[in-house]
Order: C-alpha cells, then structure tokens, then sequence
C-alpha cells in the first residue's frame, strides 16, 4: 500500500463506533445473526468475542467455524435472507465476492487481513489497514472484533484478555522483545487496568509455573530449539551442564522460582548451546518477552499465560474441535477444559513428530531464495502452518530465505511459507508473492507480510516453486537497490 504511513488510529477507532451502531440497530430490530469466524486461534478468539457480545445482548445467533472463504461461501448459500452475517478474522480479501452475493442484510466484516477487491453498499468493513494500520502485527482479528464489541458495549472490556490471546496466536508479539505493540497494546492496557491480566518480562518457558525446569524447557516450541525442544534427557543435560540445580531437595524446581542470576547463567548457556551448533545466538532473544498472565484463571492451568491459552486454542483449531476452542474462550471451564487439554496433548504430541520428520535433511530442499521443507504426504495438512512457524522459529532458513513448507492434503498440495524480518523490513510482502505465484499454477494464496499460504494443484508443486523462487529472487535484488 503507498499510503501505508499515513496511521489513523482516532479514524479506526471511530468506524468501530459506527459498526458497533449498525449492529445495536440489528439488534434491536431482533434479526437473527450468523457469526463466521477463521478456524485458527485469532480466528476462534474473534469468534468467541462476537458470540459473548451477542449473547450479553440477548440477540438470536448461530456461530460456525470456517477453515477458508470457500467455507464462508458455502456457509451463505443456503442462508435466509433474514439473517445478517458478522465475519470475524477473514473476508477483507475477498469483498468483491462477498458483494457480489447481494446479501439483503448487512455483512460485517472484522478482519485484520489486507484488504481486497472494493465492498459494496452492504458490506460492512472495520480493518485497520483501511487505517494505515498494519493488521500484521499491530491488531489482530480478535482484537478488531473486541474494539466492535466495546464500543457496543462497555461491558465487553472483560473480553479484553481473548483479544489479547487472539494476537498472540497470531504471533504478533514481534516487536523488540517478544511483546505486543501498537492497537495490540492499547488492548493489554485494557486488561491490566481491569485486574484481568499481569505483564511482566521473564524467559517464556512453556509451563513457567507449573512445569519442572527441564520439562518447561523441553516444551517450549517457540521458539523451537534444535536438539531441545522435544526432548527432556537433552534439556535436563544442558540445564545441569550450565550449573542449573533442576531439584530441591526431592522436590523439581520451576522456573518462576529461580533467580535472577540463574536466568541469566540460563539464558547465556543457551546462547552458547545454539553458537555451538552453528544457528544464529540472535534465536535466545526470542526466548525473553512479556509474560501475559490472566490473573483471574487457576495457575496450574494451561490458561493463565495468554501464550499457552492461545496454543490451545490453536489444538482445538487444528484438530477439527473448533467448538471445544469458541466454548473455552467463551469462558467454559469444568468438563469441557479437562478435554481441551487432552486434545492439546495429542496436538503436541502430533507436532513433534511432524517436526521431527521436517527437521530431516532429506526432507529439504534448497533454492536461490527459498529453502523448501516437503512435508511429503506424512504431515497432517492441517498442522502445516504450525509447522512452518516452528521451523522458522529454529533459524534454520538463514536470514535471507523464505522457508516455504508444503504438505499433500486430499485433493491439492497446500503451502505455508515465513519470510525472514531482514526481508520484511526491507519491503517484502510475502502475502502479495504467493498470491502471485499460487495464481501462475492455478492455485490461490495470500496472506501477511511475514506469513503467507496457498493450495496449489497437485500436478504444479515444481512449476510453483520455480516461480515463487523466482519471484522471491527478483524482488530481493529490487529491494537491495532500493
Ligand atoms: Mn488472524
């Protein structure tokens, strides 16, 4: 976008009031809603936003999860004309389409993706790219859909923690180190005055709390430590070969209960640990960031830290339990908690192995920009973008490739790719590249600056890779002479 410096957030803010007015006018007029939200774990928060805002109005509404706008598409084809739709965290690409259905009540789109095609009369939009915001990492579809819902009513800043669960799914905690910024924080600020949420910086184990030290070691993911994550013999080894005492007494010690000095002694052998291995040390910055704790959720559980909630969100998402995922967000606990958490395990259990499988050389290729991982027909298409997360996380591409990972699903091959911040920065849009290449093959693609996907047909994956390659490449060298 050329207009992408200018940034009006009193603008945004004030469209949210606008929609949050279409919507009391729904209300009161007692139409019945379908709520549509993205099936990850923004996408979920946003949806599980929409339906407490609509339930504390008593208003009539159906929620579904969709994993893509064809879901969106076919969700609206039989639906009455009577209902009027909310789309959460997907549909600002594709409002030519979504205008074209001729909808008699309003579609209200709460998205953070870029915006494409032009809406129509009936097609109502609050996106902060409209704004000159970067719905990248700036605001996430959950927190969009927060600020609609706040402004409908004041009582809703109690969603302000799912908001913030929503960005962090996202990984929008991108900004020197690893914490939400912009719109997000505005957001965190919410929380933290309403004795909701506690912010403070530590070393983001997985299990900080409640997890003894090696195994909080072994679980964190991201970001994914080669030879660690996955694997407690290795990280009881490093932790004891730093000088870490993993017990007291007989007693295995957390985290959060060491001391500064021992974070620090931690935090350098892992640097050292990662140094040895020939990765970028720049990968243990990753490790220290903002804690985003809800202080009102039971501490043993994988609720309290917004990162660890937003993972499970992102199991229920992955695994076809959506409805499990928008419950929990929505704020069940009890019964269906303890089986969210199981299906978090088996999730976790899953990515190991997917990554185990990725992490082999064999299972890699390397081009001028891209280094490609192939998943093959082994990892679950659904895990993919997870995948491709967890694999950048790693460093593996270097800091002037694109990791694309790419999996067999039933009927086409789908694609996941991560673009390195050095090309980011310097004006790379990953999103606008795959749409590229995904559409010279016939297949679709878009998505962030940072992260994109597409499906592609299955006879294509080499003719797409030559020309995301090629494409990539071009790009790169017009950017160097910037
Ligand atoms: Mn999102």
């Amino acid at each position: 976008m050329t207009l992408e410096r200018f940034r009006d957030v009193d603008g945004f803010l004030e469209k949210a009031g606008e929609v949050s007015e279409r919507l009391r006018k729904l209300i009161d007029e007692d139409k019945p809603f379908l709520i549509l939200c993205h099936n990850d774990a923004d996408g979920l928060s946003s949806g599980a936003i929409a339906s407490v805002m609509l339930l504390r109005e008593n208003a009539r509404f159906v929620t579904r999860s969709v994993k893509s706008i064809e879901g969106v598409l076919e969700s609206l084809k039989d639906l009455p004309e009577e209902y009027s739709v909310i789309l959460t965290d997907i549909g600002s690409g594709y409002l030519d389409e979504l205008s074209s259905l001729g909808r008699k009540e309003p579609i209200i789109i709460l998205d953070h993706h870029e915006p494409l095609g032009s809406a129509s009369e009936n097609v109502i939009q609050l996106n902060p790219h409209d704004y000159g915001i970067n719905g990248a990492d700036e605001i996430s579809g959950a927190g969009v859909t927060y600020l609609a819902a706040k402004a409908l009513n004041e009582e809703n800043v109690r969603l302000s923690p799912i908001a913030v669960i929503g960005a962090l799914g996202d990984l929008q905690d991108r900004a020197d180190g690893r914490r939400l910024h912009g719109l997000n924080e505005l957001i965190v600020g919410d929380a933290v005055e309403n004795g909701l949420m506690k912010v403070e910086e530590d070393l983001l184990f997985y299990g900080r709390s409640y997890k003894p030290l090696h195994v909080a070691l072994a679980s964190t993911t991201n970001p994914f430590i080669v030879g660690i994550s996955g694997n407690e013999a290795h990280a009881y080894s490093l932790l004891t070969s730093i000088g870490i005492r993993v017990k007291e007494d007989d007693r295995w010690r957390v985290l959060s209960e060491l001391s500064e000095d021992e974070k620090k002694a931690l935090y350098n052998g892992i640097m050292k640990y990662l140094a040895s291995l020939g990765l970028p040390p720049s990968i243990a910055k990753e490790l220290i960031g903002k804690v985003y704790e809800l202080v009102r959720e039971e501490p043993w559980t994988y609720l309290r830290d917004a990162r660890e909630f937003a993972s499970l969100l992102n199991a229920c998402g992955k695994t076809g339990n959506e409805w499990l995922g928008i419950a929990i967000a929505m704020g069940s606990r009890g019964g269906l908690l303890d089986e969210a958490q199981r299906v978090l395990e088996e999730y976790r259990r899953k990515m190991a192995e997917a990554m185990e499988y990725a992490m082999k050389e064999e299972n890699r290729q390397e081009l001028n920009s891209v280094l490609v991982i192939d998943g093959g027909n082994i990892i679950d298409d659904r895990l993919i973008s997870s995948v491709a997360s967890m694999l950048a996380s790693t460093g593996v591409q270097g800091e002037d490739k694109v990791l694309v990972a790419l999996t067999q699903s039933e009927d086409s091959i789908k694609v996941s790719a991560r673009a390195p911040k050095k090309l980011v920065d310097a004006g790379l849009n990953l999103g606008k590249v795959l749409s590229k290449a995904a559409q010279l093959v016939g297949g679709r693609g878009g998505g962030h600056d940072v992260a994109a996907g597409a499906n592609i047909p299955k006879t294509k994956k080499a003719l797409f890779l030559l020309e995301i390659d090629r494409i990539i490449s071009e790009e790169v060298q017009g950017l160097e002479k910037r």
